[in-house]
C-alpha cells in the first residue's frame, strides 16, 4: 500500500524492512564514533530530537546557524563514513520512486524518545533542490506533518511505522514538514525510540 503524498512526494511501506538487522549494525557503529546529541538552534533553544550523521557531510546546528561539515564539531573528527547498506537502501528507495542514480553524501541520523518532536521546517541547507531526500523509519510509529509551500498552508498527517522509507522529490522538496509529539509505544525490537535516517545530497 505505497502512497502517493505529493506530485514527488512516495511513502514505500516496508520498504527497508528486508535491511533492519544490518541497520541497527550500522547505528551502532555510527553512534560508538559520533555519539547522539541534542544540537542548540540559533534562537537558543535546544532540539528534543538527538542527532547524528554519517557520510561525507553531516548537518549540525549551534548558536551561529544550521550548516553542513565535513567534521563532527563534538569529536573533531570526521562524520562515520557512510555503511554500504545505507548507500544501496537509500538509491534504491529513490530508483523505487522514479529518481534514477541517487547517490547521498550526508545522511542525517534523528534520535526521537516519547516527547521528542520537531517542530514545521523546510530543509533548505542542501545546495542541490532538484535531488531527493529519502527518510527511513525504523521503531515506535510517528505521525509525519506534511504542509505546503508556505507555513500556513494546510497540514497532512501521515503516519509512519518501522521499515516505512518516504521518498521526497523536486516539486516537494521545499515543503513545510515536521513530526508530532512521540507517544510511547514500545517497540519490540527498538523500544521507546524512533530513529530516522535522512539520506540526502548536501554538497
Ligand atoms: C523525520 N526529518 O522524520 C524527518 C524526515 C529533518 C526531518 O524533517 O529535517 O531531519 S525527513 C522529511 C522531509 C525532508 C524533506 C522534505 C520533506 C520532508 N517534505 O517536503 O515534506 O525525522
Ligand atoms: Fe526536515
Amino acid at each position: 500500500q505505497n502512497q502517493r503524498l505529493g506530485a514527488a512526494a512516495m511513502v514505500l511501506r516496508g520498504f527497508a524492512l528486508p535491511h533492519v538487522p544490518d541497520l541497527m549494525l550500522a547505528i551502532v557503529g555510527i553512534e560508538t564514533a559520533s555519539p547522539f546529541r541534542h544540537m542548540v538552534m540559533p534562537g537558543g533553544f535546544t532540539m528534543s530530537v538527538a542527532l547524528t550523521n554519517c557520510g561525507a557531510l553531516g548537518w549540525t546546528t549551534d548558536r551561529r546557524g544550521y550548516r553542513y561539515t565535513t567534521v563532527d564539531p563534538d569529536t573533531g573528527e570526521p562524520w562515520p563514513v557512510m555503511p554500504e547498506v545505507f548507500a544501496r537502501l537509500a538509491s534504491g528507495a529513490a530508483e523505487a520512486a522514479g529518481f534514477d542514480g541517487f547517490e547521498p553524501d550526508a545522511c542525517l541520523v534523528n534520535r526521537y524518545l516519547p516527547g521528542s518532536r520537531l517542530s514545521l521546517h523546510q530543509d533548505k541547507n542542501e545546495r542541490d533542490y532538484e535531488a531527493p531526500i529519502v527518510s527511513v523509519s525504523l521503531g515506535m510509529p510517528a505521525t509525519f506533518l506534511f504542509g505546503g509551500h508556505a507555513r500556513t498552508d494546510p497540514i497532512v498527517k501521515v503516519p509512519l511505522h518501522h521499515g516505512d522509507v518516504v521518498v521526497w522529490g523536486s516539486a516537494d522538496r521545499l515543503r513545510y514538514h515536521g513530526v508530532m509529539p512521540l507517544r510511547d509505544e514500545p517497540h519490540t525490537l527498538l523500544g521507546s525510540q524512533r530513529i530516522n535516517f535522512t539520506f540526502r545530497k548536501a554538497g
